[in-house]
């Protein structure tokens, strides 16, 4: 039986569920903290993750599944209707707490994938629009971000785990990993269900930057790094993913000369699907006769030839290994960067214990210096995963800061 629609429903387009419900908060919460005249930078990360919901169900985001087929095709919100008006509204809100960022002194972003060079690059277009001038871009392996201090009264910081060293006025964070910590002081954009260039895209988008070409390359690298297996774009994506690894991020920056447009259809994708036809399925094959053990739960996978993270993450799926932790060995700028990879959640909690960071199933870090070969490397997370309990020697961690303090 159908129900009258009460006036919370007129307004929302008769659409109404507990999203909704929680849409009208967040719009009812900015707009009397816009009447009572209160500092936009007091729309904290929490009022902002509402309006941000707010926005997305007032535009159609989510709200599309519930309307009837004849209505989808039109356009989410009808211009002058309530919610049009309210979606603006809501809008300039959030993008006012964005203006009121002074112009950061650098953007940062991680340097080992696809995720962090578009969503740096995307940052660096959006500072470049908000404040006229292009804002320094740096990146960093997570073990030199650890020890990176944060000397800047402004920044802005994509794709890495938020913390509380980085809870400052005048900082905003973007990004996906999952963090204990709340942000008091700092401006958050956080969605884990996002990737870090989806959500610097989204910012973006609230500044009039978004383009069609743009909307691909964010769709291709959110694939990728969020290994979306289901879009029948992943293959593809994978290769997009693949250029970062294969040609590193400054060389292929200087490459495209900063500009992100210039990767869609870059002509170095053929040699990237070339590479996954005809190198993938001959590395899946060696790699899984070349696992050895580095713990009882650890395994570490050689590889040659072939995309070492399709690979792994081929080895996990099919259960060809009885090891639910894989790890391989690369070398970056002289220094062996390991790369862990679970299905239960234990890649990150191994990553760590090297000073290392990511993802529950994805993560990284980077060994000591003194680690000169993938063999030595391989040793090293052996001696350093099978450390028994000593007096003296308490975890492994301290064991760990032992051999970076020799090495001064
Ligand atoms: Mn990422």
């Amino acid at each position: 039986m159908e129900k009258a629609p009460g006036n919370t429903e007129k307004a929302f387009g008769g659409a109404f569920s507990p999203r909704v419900e929680m849409a009208r908060c967040a719009v009812r919460l900015a707009e009397r903290s816009v009447r009572r005249g209160l500092p936009e930078r007091s729309i904290t990360i929490r009022r902002c993750n509402h309006i941000r919901s707010a926005l997305a169900t007032l535009t159609g985001g989510d709200g599309a599944a519930h309307r009837p087929d004849h209505q989808k095709a039109q356009p989410a919100i009808p211009p002058h209707s309530a919610n049009y008006r309210l979606a603006t509204r809501v809008g300039v809100i959030y993008s006012l707490a964005m203006l009121t960022l002074p112009k950061p002194e650098v953007i940062i972003t991680h340097e080992s994938d696809l995720d962090g060079f578009v969503a740096g690059l995307l940052l660096q277009r959006l500072a470049k629009q908000l404040y006229g001038e292009t804002v320094p871009l740096q990146a960093y392996h997570y073990n030199f971000w650890k020890q990176r201090d944060l000397r800047e009264n402004s920044a802005w910081v994509t794709d890495f785990t938020f913390e509380s060293r980085m809870d400052k006025q005048d900082w905003l964070v973007v990004d996906h990993h999952v963090t204990e910590v709340a942000a008091k002081k700092a401006h958050l954009h956080h969605d884990i269900t996002k990737s870090a260039g989806l959500l610097a895209y989204e910012l973006c988008q609230k500044h009039g930057l978004a383009t069609p070409t743009l909307d691909r390359l964010v769709h291709l690298s959110n694939v990728a790094d969020l290994f979306l297996e289901q879009d029948p774009d992943f293959a593809v994506a994978g290769d997009y993913a693949g250029l970062v690894k294969i040609y590193q991020f400054w060389n292929l920056h200087s490459l495209i000369n900063g500009d992100l447009e210039k990767l869609l259809d870059h002509p170095l994708l053929e040699v990237m699907a070339v590479k996954r036809r005809v190198e993938d399925p001959i590395g899946y094959e060696w790699s899984k006769r070349n696992i050895s053990e580095i713990s009882p739960t650890v395994g570490f996978v050689d590889n040659i030839v072939g995309n070492t993270n399709s690979i792994v993450h081929q080895l996990l799926e099919r259960g060809a290994t009885k090891y639910t932790v894989l790890v391989t060995l690369f070398r970056r700028q002289n220094v062996i960067f390991a790369s862990f990879r679970s299905r239960n959640g234990e890649a990150r909690k191994i990553a760590e214990k090297f000073q290392g960071g990511g993802h529950a199933n994805a993560a990284g870090a980077l060994l000591p210096k003194s680690i000169r070969s993938i063999d030595e490397g391989a040793d090293f997370l052996r001696q350093m995963l099978n450390v028994k309990a000593e007096p003296g020697i308490n975890t492994l961690e301290n064991l760990f800061a032992g051999i970076e303090v020799g090495k001064k």
